[in-house]
């Protein structure tokens, strides 16, 4: 795509202050429309730093040696910190059913923090063919009530791979996230043909994975549509203001929003509030109340007018 006669690119990698840019709607440039890039030097983004996922303008192409400068920054949409990526617009939070065994507290870290971002947030959980069918449905019903339809993958079959690409297809930028060790990089391999990526069986002792991935790389799976990879951590930080958690999880907000229930206070935090009433018999209820306790803000009520 031309704009007042440059190109606009998007980044699909960065090491030090190199970026690799692909050219965006497929011009052509020779045999690849990849381009190894440096910001130009009199340019000063006001300190804003470029990420994957960003949409730049590049100048000075070089297509036989596959250079270019980057000339500016388009708009971004959003920006997902660790691992920052900008213009995500799907997060795919992945959790195995075993090895590393799944631990609930976690994946509810993974998926609140995931919903902070405003943007599509979904679970998808891996090696289903180590648990058994029974187990597996057990486990759909228990992430329905979270509020989720999670996707089971499992890698000696293939059709469900098959299906979850042609929903990756119909995404524009959707990043894999989760811990070490649960296949992110395993079924982007599957799902992207001729790419090898590094993967690494979990640790015999620790049941842990192994950190192989250890760069955000974006991978382009259809003209509009990209996948990104992300090095696998344990700790989810939550930079959530409390005050909006109750609105991330659905069973909360459900009730607030669909069914009006009204506490006495405003902004109850459904705790022991007086004039809570909150139906608070649902299985999240003590996550929830964990990640409100640990939070160090100081809060005031409000009182309903
Ligand atoms: N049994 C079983 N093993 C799987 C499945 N998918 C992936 N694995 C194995 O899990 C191990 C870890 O896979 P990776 O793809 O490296 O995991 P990752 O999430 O990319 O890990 P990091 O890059 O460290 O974050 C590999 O040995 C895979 O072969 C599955 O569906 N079933
Ligand atoms: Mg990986
Ligand atoms: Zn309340």
């Amino acid at each position: 795509m031309r704009i007042n006669s440059k190109h606009l690119g998007l980044v699909t990698k960065k090491f030090n202050d190199f970026f690799l840019v692909d050219l965006k709607n497929q011009e052509s440039f020779g045999n690849s429309d990849r381009f190894l890039c440096k910001v130009r030097k009199s340019i000063n983004f006001k300190d804003q730093l470029i990420y994957v996922g960003d949409d730049v303008v590049i100048d000075n192409i070089d297509s036989k040696n596959k250079r270019a400068v980057i000339t500016s920054l388009q708009k971004r949409k959003n920006l997902l910190l660790r691992p920052s990526v900008a213009n995500i617009s799907n997060i795919y939070i992945m959790f195995s059913v075993e090895e590393p065994e799944l631990n609930l507290s976690q994946v509810n870290r993974f998926l609140i923090s995931a919903e902070s971002m405003g943007v599509e947030v979904a679970l998808v959980l891996t090696k289903c063919d180590l648990i058994s069918d029974k187990k597996r449905s057990f486990l759909l019903d228990k992430f329905w009530k979270w509020g989720y339809q999670a996707i089971t993958l499992n890698f000696q079959k293939s059709n469900h791979f098959k299906n979850f690409l042609a929903e990756l297809k119909q995404k524009e930028c959707s990043i894999f996230m989760g811990p070490s060790g649960v296949g992110k990089t395993t079924l982007l391999n599957m799902i992207i043909p001729g790419l090898q990526n590094s993967t690494a069986p979990v640790s015999n002792k620790i049941k842990r994975g192994k950190n192989t991935t250890r760069n955000v790389e974006l991978f382009s799976i259809s003209n509009q549509s990209y996948i990104v990879d992300t090095p696998g951590f344990n700790m989810q930080p939550l930079e959530v203001d409390i005050r909006v958690l109750p609105n991330l999880y659905s069973e909360i907000s459900k009730q607030l929003i669909d069914e009006k229930i009204k506490c006495k206070f405003r902004n109850c935090l459904h705790l022991n509030d007086e004039g809570c009433n909150l139906d608070k018999s649902f299985e999240r209820y003590s996550f929830y109340k964990e990640m409100i306790d640990s939070s160090k803000i100081h809060y005031y009520q409000i009182q309903e007018d």
